[in-house]
């Protein structure tokens, strides 16, 4: 099986060890920065924004995965300065045009993903198959780090990976956002997830220190020990 990326959630990070916390990142090879951005509406929370996003890109040269939580992203895609090969994902339940957005994301040379809330069907998927580099799952209701994850989920997550195989689209990623502990992402990972979120349950629980969970999800996600330390 190919190997799994983590994809930490920077709305969970100690501001006060920013930078300590993305040198250990790239100590430990980690691949994405999971950028969770709220606008109060879409879901009832406000978190990360644009200036955010400037200065991560301004701190580490690990690419970002843009998660918008925001209504009509295809309004709003332009505040974002997307870079080619970051991953952005939008919602299907926030626009009335998705396809459009996932289209304008590729135009900026960056990966297209679209965004499931639990409840949303994976039929959906059906027309825009082409237009997409990954689907990101939601394992909780968007808004907050710290939830437990839905009934369900990792039954949508294999349904998923073998809807993609069935209609020949094995390449398109599955990304799981929500509670991804560590026991839930061996689970998530058997289940067909690739990107894996990182966030309270996992990276950054203060039950153990953070090496101790990076080297953790390193092996759960299936990431040798010798080929991401230095
Ligand atoms: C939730 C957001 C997520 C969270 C992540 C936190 O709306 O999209 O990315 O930050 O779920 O992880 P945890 O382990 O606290 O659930
Ligand atoms: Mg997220």
């Amino acid at each position: 099986m190919k190997h799994g990326s983590l994809a930490p959630s920077m709305m969970c990070v100690q501001f006060a060890q920013m930078s300590e916390t993305l040198e250990r990142f790239e100590r430990f090879g980690v691949e994405y920065l999971h950028i969770d951005i709220m606008d109060g509406e879409f879901v009832p929370n406000f978190a990360l924004g644009t200036d955010f996003c400037a200065q991560m890109r301004k701190m580490t040269s690990i690419p970002l995965d843009i998660h918008l939580m925001i209504t009509r992203p295809d309004l709003k895609l332009d505040y974002f300065n997307i870079q080619p090969g970051e991953y952005v994902s939008v919602h299907w339940e926030s626009t009335p045009h998705i396809q459009r957005v996932l289209a304008a994301i590729r135009a900026k040379g960056a990966k297209a993903m679209v965004a499931l809330n639990p409840a949303t069907p994976i039929c959906v998927l059906e027309h825009i198959l082409d237009s997409l580099d990954g689907v990101l799952l939601m394992t909780v209701n968007p808004g907050f780090a710290g939830q437990a994850m839905v009934p369900g989920a990792l039954e949508k997550i294999s349904a998923t990976r073998e809807y993609l195989d069935a209609k020949g689209y094995s390449n398109i990623d599955i990304e799981v956002d929500g509670n991804v502990s560590f026991e839930n992402a061996k689970k998530m990972r058997a289940a067909g997830a690739n990107i894996f979120v990182g966030g309270s349950s996992s990276v950054f629980s203060v039950k153990a220190p953070m090496e101790e969970n990076l080297a953790a999800m390193n092996a759960i996600v299936g990431r040798e020990e010798e080929e991401t330390h230095e």
